[in-house]
């Protein structure tokens, strides 16, 4: 005999989306990955050498003892309101931070939706060039400032200028070790894909 059919629904699929977090050495793109994730994040992090000091510039960030070798890898699931919708899975990729692993900004950003670049503003310069590389690929970005305790106080307006950022491209401040401050920036930048999409 047929089985009656279910009265419930079927649950929708949570939309998935690929997120890059980027941005120059030392910035806190582990940290914030995580911190969001809601599964023990994946990171290969490896110990810096002596070797490597010729490659690797740790101006602005001396303290610092280990760097990404390959990526981070977290997830964090952002539910909506509306139990009827079906919400979205961020799967989040933290890109390494070092010169030397340019060659793999192709492959990372594959499938991406869209990439979240961190900054700090002791080392505004040091962004430029991982804006740039988001700009060519023309993937949707929003920018959140990781502030360090020692970070110069500086208005929104006056980062945004020194940054170069179009008056479209959000930027907010975050703290990458709390991770409400973190899903904050997330779902800031999800907001801006979906509003891109949209007008698109
Ligand atoms: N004070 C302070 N320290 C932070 C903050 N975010 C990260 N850190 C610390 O700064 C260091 C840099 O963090 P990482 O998350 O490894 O930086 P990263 O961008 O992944 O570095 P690479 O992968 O090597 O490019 C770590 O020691 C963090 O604990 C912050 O908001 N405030
Ligand atoms: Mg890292």
């Amino acid at each position: 005999m047929a089985s009656a059919p279910s009265e419930t629904p079927a649950v929708p699929r949570p939309v998935q989306l690929k997120i890059v977090i980027a941005g120059p050495f030392g910035v806190g793109k582990t940290t914030l990955v995580g911190v969001a994730s809601e599964i023990a994040a994946l990171t290969t992090e490896e110990t810096l050498t002596q070797a490597g000091a010729v490659v690797d510039d740790l101006t602005g960030v001396r303290s610092k003892t280990t760097t990404t070798v390959g990526i981070d890898f977290g997830r964090l699931t952002l539910r909506a309101a509306d139990p009827t919708h079906p919400g979205v899975v961020l799967f989040l990729i933290g890109a390494p931070g070092q010169d030397r692993f340019r060659a793999l900004w192709n492959e990372l950003t594959c499938g991406a939706i869209g990439v979240l670049v961190l900054a700090d503003t002791r080392r505004i310069d040091a962004s430029f060039d991982v804006l740039d590389r988001v700009e060519t690929r023309g993937l949707p970005y929003a920018v959140a400032v990781n502030e360090f305790d020692d970070s110069p106080t500086h208005t929104l307006q006056q980062i945004r200028t020194a940054l170069d950022l179009a008056p479209r491209t959000p930027l907010t401040l975050c703290d990458a070790r709390d991770r409400a401050s973190t899903r904050d920036a997330l779902i800031t930048l999800v907001e801006h894909i979906k509003e891109q999409v949209l007008s698109s």
